[in-house]
This record gives C-alpha cells, sequence and structure tokens, in this order.
C-alpha cells in the first residue's frame, strides 16, 4: 500500500476540510467518491475502514484515519512541518482551541442552519429552528469577528488548520438566503483564504445537489 487515499464525496464540509488541508500541503493524493448519491459508506469494506459508515476516511500508507479533524491533524503532523499544525504547544493550544470549538459549537450551528434552511424541502421548513439556528450561528460568527480583530487568523498570526476546519463554513454562510451582521473581519478572513487555491477548490462547491434534501 503506497500514498494517500481519500474517501468522501466533496459535497460534504467534512471532507472539504481534508481537500483544503491536503491541497495546502500539495499531497498526491486518490480521491474516492463515496457517501451520498455515490453510496458505499454502508459497505462491508468500508465500514472495515471506518466503523462509523460516515465521510470522510483517509488512508497513508497502511494507516487509516477517520474523523475529519483527526485526519488534517495527521496531515499537518506527518507532513506539514509546522505549516498548518504548530510543533510548539504554546503555538498549538490556540490553534486547538478554535478546532474544538468549530467540532463542539460553531458547526452544529452553522450546519444547523444549512440543513434547516437547504436541506429541508421547502414544504416542510420550520420558521421558528431556521430562526434559532440562525441566531446560534450568528452568535458564533460574533465570536469570530471578535478574535480576527485580535489576530489575522483564528490561531493568530499564522494560517493553521484551525482556519480549514472553522472556513469549511464560508461558502455556504455567504451564499445562504439569510440576513446576515455586517462582520468586516469576517470579510477580510473569507478574503484571504479565497486568495488560497486550495480553499477555492475544496471549499467553493456549489451545493445544487443537497437542496431539499435529507436523505444522506
Ligand atoms: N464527525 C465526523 C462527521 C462526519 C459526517 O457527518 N459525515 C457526513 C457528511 S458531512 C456523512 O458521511 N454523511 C453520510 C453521507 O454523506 O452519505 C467528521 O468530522 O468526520
Amino acid at each position: 500500500m503506497s500514498g494517500i487515499t481519500l474517501w468522501g464525496r466533496l459535497s460534504s464540509c467534512n471532507v472539504q476540510k481534508v481537500v483544503w488541508a491536503l491541497e495546502e500541503l500539495e499531497l498526491p493524493y486518490e480521491h474516492i467518491p463515496v457517501g451520498g448519491q455515490h453510496g458505499g459508506n454502508r459497505t462491508a469494506d468500508y465500514l472495515a475502514l471506518n466503523p462509523n459508515g460516515l465521510v470522510p476516511t483517509l488512508r497513508d500508507r497502511g494507516l487509516v484515519v477517520w474523523e475529519s479533524h483527526a485526519i488534517v491533524r495527521y496531515l499537518g503532523a506527518e507532513f506539514g512541518s509546522g505549516l498548518i499544525y504548530p510543533t510548539e504547544p504554546r503555538a498549538r493550544a490556540p490553534v486547538d482551541e478554535w478546532t474544538d470549538w468549530t467540532a463542539t459549537t460553531f458547526q452544529p450551528a452553522w450546519i444547523g442552519l444549512f440543513w434547516n434552511l437547504v436541506r429541508t424541502p421547502e414544504a416542510e421548513r420550520d420558521g421558528a429552528a431556521i430562526a434559532k439556528s440562525l441566531a446560534a450561528a450568528v452568535r458564533c460568527f460574533e465570536l469570530i469577528e471578535d478574535r480576527l480583530g485580535q489576530a489575522p487568523y483564528l490561531g493568530g498570526a499564522e494560517f493553521s488548520y484551525a482556519d480549514i476546519v472553522a472556513g469549511v463554513s464560508l461558502y455556504r454562510w455567504t451564499t445562504m438566503d439569510v440576513e446576515r451582521p455586517a462582520s468586516p473581519n469576517v470579510a477580510a478572513w473569507h478574503a484571504r483564504l479565497n486568495e488560497r487555491a486550495a480553499f477555492r477548490k475544496a471549499v467553493n462547491v456549489p451545493y445544487a445537489d443537497l437542496v431539499g434534501r435529507l436523505a444522506f
């Protein structure tokens, strides 16, 4: 077994984190579309790799890793030379902090909005649920806005994997049909990330195939 293989559909925000990291680190990889309309994530072969049955999954020279944040951290630690995952504990701490906050607080908020507003068929949409999830997402973006008033990137002075796991929200957040508060620091961060080819390739992915689709 040699080289890197990534399983997952490119419309998944969790897969997008891994694509962005791979592209950022200029690592060659084989991509196998799995999940969503492609299916394949409940087969015995796939479950042997990832017993959680979700995407993404990554294999590198025999090592299999699932959970998007663990994958991105692995890539940074193995191949990044400190580039997306700082090696020094005091530099690493804020990066891990914003990453864990993304996993536990920020992503559930903005993805909740995406599900309520975009993935739920129009006839089934619940205005109260949309308003609640929008308020939660706005609260999170206010935290990010404040943070980006202190530093250009979430982890501090340098781009890191914290920007990757949180930044996959930006295409959807800015294209969803909702009232967003003015957030100049978030807008400037988005513009900075958009200068990166890896961001554009991984994240600026139209999601028409997800509209009104709750099946996966
Ligand atoms: N915590 C997991 C969540 C993975 C997850 O929820 N994946 C979704 C796509 S974003 C999935 O596999 N859904 C089933 C499908 O796409 O068929 C991670 O970060 O990797």
